[in-house]
This record gives structure tokens, sequence and C-alpha cells, in this order.
């Protein structure tokens, strides 16, 4: 065959170092951009079996989000913009890990284990994010696709949502939206337009000022891009544009959630809003700071809370009968879930770390918000619902109450990204949220207090020993280690703590929390002893 011929011949471009392995993990592969050049030239290969298999468009990203400028990464994206199926996950890591000598046969295994029809044509969409590495490396998957005789179109800088955007809109033929970075800025700011025309009346001009922190990456880039799209009614202070400073360097998403302080590069005064994205944009974190000089950061648990409350009033409003659900993982606050619950009496839904765990979760319901803590998250609606909230805006004779909460939903419906989180698309929906409810960061943060909280990391020899059930809320091996925490935790009030490898560091994260910092703080260092 032609094609494995041409595979051999490139692949001794992109010669696989010998003896290195790697693994296709939570967040694909990450890592140093030195390592990774054989890995996108099959990965390219991947993208294109998959694409011939499922007879669709697949993604392939090349990024390492919030990690340092030097390490990179990459991610396939499936047919509806959903991460890519978990049992090819282990196709990835076997195609990475084969010695030079032995991909062929690696690639035949795949190709026979899924009965691919390789006269099937294949069709792969590539973005890269702003690293220096991103240009060579997304080239190299380009080359992995062409090989096999596929089909590719190369996006260039795009954010990671863009390109599962991009992926959804061409295999749904439009239905979706249009697959182009124009298509998505009109979708979304359009949508958010409509939102916003709802403001309340107490919202002054003041509150169209949002400071983002644009992490020195893509985000930035686009949000510049999209800014006329919004016709003024945000106006956006850009900082970390990627002119000056260097990626994810003391700033952005991640940086402030770990850190809890404000991005270095920022100038914002007290009592306004800022947000950050992380290097792929596909994470976001609220925050301000009072006039006490006191930092409030406002995670992915506080952007769930909004947003369902928002909707859970508007299914009140419309009287639609759907049922809502938030999805968080073990990281979440614990007065998130409790409020969640109590106050709001909304399901929650505990899974394990990874958007695609939450993302599943999410599909079960008629609408699922799903948030990691770390600001990933976005919000599902099922086919159904998005049926019925079109019936109900469309329908002449709805009563005007009912119409005004069915055009909202549906404006709130188009504003959102659903094939994955999305810094952008969260961003123009809370700030439309903002605008409609007439409410200020300070009165959304105080519709509950997190309970203070620590995460820290611990370098063991093998990670891998640490076993977890219960969505990673406790630790079943080694033995006596579960045991050691529960009794850590009795010592302090309203504790929780857990343990658990990271599926993207060498390292065993540990999480904490209490009534006040300084138990968080005792409580996490004494449990993080008991993993050694
Ligand atoms: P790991 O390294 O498995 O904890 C981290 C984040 C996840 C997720 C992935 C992918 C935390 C505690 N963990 O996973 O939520 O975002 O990276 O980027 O934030
Ligand atoms: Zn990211």
């Amino acid at each position: 065959m032609a094609h494995f011929q041409d595979v051999s011949k490139q692949s001794s471009l992109h010669p696989k170092p010998a003896e290195l392995v790697s693994q296709y993990g939570t967040a694909g592969f990450r890592a140093n951009a030195k390592l990774l050049d054989h890995i996108m030239f099959r990965m390219g290969l991947l993208a294109a079996l998959r694409s011939k298999k499922t007879k669709a468009t697949i993604g392939v990203m090349v990024t390492a989000s919030h990690n340092p400028e030097e390490d990179n990464g990459v991610k396939l994206i499936d047919p509806m913009g959903e991460m890519l199926l978990q049992t090819w996950e282990s196709y990835a890591t076997q195609l990475a890990n084969a010695e030079q000598e032995d991909l062929l046969t690696a690639l035949k295994d795949v190709i026979e284990k899924e009965a691919i029809n390789m006269s099937q044509e294949a069709n792969v969409f590539v973005g890269k994010d702003t690293r220096s590495s991103s240009s060579s490396l997304s080239q190299a998957v380009l080359d992995g696709v062409a090989a096999l005789g596929g089909h590719s179109k190369d996006y260039g800088l795009v954010t990671t949502p863009q390109l599962h955007y991009m992926v959804r809109c061409q295999n749904t033929q439009g239905k979706y939206g249009e697959a182009t970075v124009e298509g998505y800025y009109k979708k979304l700011c359009q949508a958010f337009i409509q939102l916003i025309n709802n403001k309340a009346s107490n919202c002054t001009d003041d509150q169209k000022h949002l400071s983002v922190d644009g992490a020195n990456g893509i985000g930035a880039l686009k949000v510049h891009e999209m800014e006329s799209h919004l016709k003024k009614e945000l106006l956006i202070s850009l900082f970390n544009d990627g002119s000056k400073g260097k990626l994810n360097h003391q700033c952005g998403a991640d940086f402030v959630k770990v850190q809890q302080k404000p991005p270095t590069g920022i100038e914002i005064n007290p009592g306004e809003r800022g947000c950050s994205f992380d290097g792929d944009a596909d994470r976001i974190v609220y925050y301000y700071t009072d006039s006490d000089g006191r930092f409030h950061l406002l995670d992915g648990d506080k952007i769930a809370t909004l947003i369902s409350t928002f909707l859970k009033e508007l299914l009140t409003q419309a009287s639609l009968d759907l049922k809502i659900a938030v999805v968080q993982t073990a990281y979440a606050n614990g007065s998130s879930t409790h409020y969640l619950e109590n106050t709001m009496k909304v399901t929650v839904v505990c899974t394990k770390t990874g958007v695609k765990h939450l993302h599943h979760a999410a599909q079960e319901f008629d609408i699922g918000v799903y948030f990691e803590a770390n600001g990933h998250g976005t919000v599902l609606f099922s086919e159904a619902a998005e049926e019925k909230i079109q019936q109900l805006a469309e329908n002449p004779g709805t009563d005007d109450e009912k119409k005004r909460a069915a055009l909202l939903l549906q404006n709130t419906v188009n504003v959102i990204n659903q094939t994955v989180g999305d810094a952008i698309s969260d961003m123009l929906l809370i700030e439309a949220i903002l605008a409609i409810k007439g409410m200020t960061i300070q009165q959304w943060d105080a519709m509950y207090t997190d309970l203070p909280n620590r995460q820290l990391k611990v370098k063991v020899s093998d990670r891998r020993v640490i076993d977890t059930t219960d969505a990673e809320r406790r630790a079943v091996s080694p033995a006596g280690l579960q045991e050691a925490i529960d009794s850590l935790v009795k010592k302090y009030k309203q504790a929780r703590s857990f343990v658990r490898p990271s599926g993207t560091e060498d390292v065993v994260r540990v999480y904490a929390e209490a009534e006040a910092q300084e138990s968080t703080d005792a409580l996490a260092h004494e449990v993080s002893l008991a993993v050694y």
C-alpha cells in the first residue's frame, strides 16, 4: 500500500527518541516541546484514522494550556467537538510509544482492531496556541495527516474551544454555526448583544468595564479580534496581551487560582471586576480586590452557581419543566456544594477530575452545568430541552413574561460553547447575567462564602501506588492512608481532605478545606506528610 510507504518515509523525518515513554492523559500529551515532534506526527496519523473510522472531521489542537512556554502538547477532538473517545486514548499511547521500526505494525494493529476502511477519506482540522514551538509541531501533525492521504485544514492560531467549535460546526453541516473564526464571533456576540438588551435598569455604564488578563497567550489575541463585534456593550481593558510578558508567567487563570492572588501586569481599581484566561483560553476565573486590599477569587464553583441560579430562575419564569444539575469534582469548595443543594435546591453530581468525566455526567440532564473549581466548564442543553425552549419562544400564544424568559434562554444557549469549557464564551455569559440581574461582583461573591482551602503538591517515587474511589474522594491504596486522613480531618471543624495522583504532572495532589485558613493549612500539611 502506497500510504504505508509514505508513512515509513515521512516518519523517519519525525523520529522518536529511543525509549522515551509518553502517555495520553487527562489533557492529551504534554511535555517539553523538544520531546514532542514524533508524537505530533503520529497524532496526525491517528486523527486521520479516527476520521476514517467516524466518517467525520476530527480536530487536533497543539497546546499545553497553562504549562510554561517551553512545554507543549496535543489533544484530539471527536466529531461533536468533544474529547477523544477513551478507548482511542490507548491507541494514542500505543502509537506514541512504538519504537521507530515498530510504527507500521502499531498503526496496522489499530486499523485491524477498529476494522478501518482505508479507502474512506479523512478530514482533519488543526489549530495551535502562541508558543514558539507550536508552528513546527503543528506542521508535524499536518505531515502525519498527509502521510495517510488525509485532507487537512490548518486554522493556525486559535483557542482550544474555538477549534472544538469548528469541528462541531463542520460535522453538523452548519447547524451549530459557521466553521470559521468570524462565524464563531458572530454567533456568540449576537447572542450576547440580545442578552444585554435585557439589562437591568440599575445597570450603569461603569458596569460595562471589564479587565481581562490574557495570560500572554492566544486568548488575548482572540479577545482583541472579537472586540468590534461587541458593539461597545462590553468595554474590555486587556492586560498580559503577549506584547511584553511570557506565556502563563505570573499570570493566567491557573496562577490566580492556585496562588489565590491577582496576576502581575494588571491594573485594576478596588472593587472593579477582573478575569484571567489560561494559556489556551478554555478556563476563566474572576476576582476583585476590596477597599481593604483583600483579594476575592470567584472560581469555577462561583461561576457554576451564578449560571445555574440564572438558568433556574428563567426556567421558573418560563414554567418549563426541565431538570437542571450542576456537575462538580472533589475540588469544589464544600460551601458551594452546600449552597447549591440546600439553598438553590439543584441536583449536584460529583465526578472524577478531568473535563471528559464532567461532560459525560452533564449529558445525563436536560441542562447540565459543569465546572471544575479551576474555571474550566460550560453548560450542556439536551436536544429536547433546546426544542422546548424554541417552541415556547416561537409560539405566538406564549404570554409576555414566559416569552421573555424563553428568549433569554434561547440566547443563553447561543452564547454558550457547548463543546467544551471556553473562557471567551463563559466571560460573555457571565457579563450578560451580571447586567441582566443588575448585580455587582461583590453581590455575586456574597452568594456564599468559600471555606478556606489549600492545594499542595507532593513528590513521591511512584504516584500510581495511590488508588482512589468515590469520585477520588477516598483512597483505597496504599493500605492505611485513608484511615490516616480520616483521623487528621477529625481534628478540625468543617474539614475535608483528599489525595489523588495528578493526571498531568508527576505529583500527588493534596486538597484540604476547613473552618479557618490556619487549620486548613495545618491539615493540608499533615495530610501531605501522611502521603510519603
Ligand atoms: P490533574 O493534574 O490531573 O490534577 C489538572 C486539573 C484538572 C484538569 C487537568 C487538565 C486541578 C486540581 N487539576 O489535572 O482539573 O483541568 O489538569 O488540564 O485543577
Ligand atoms: Zn487550558
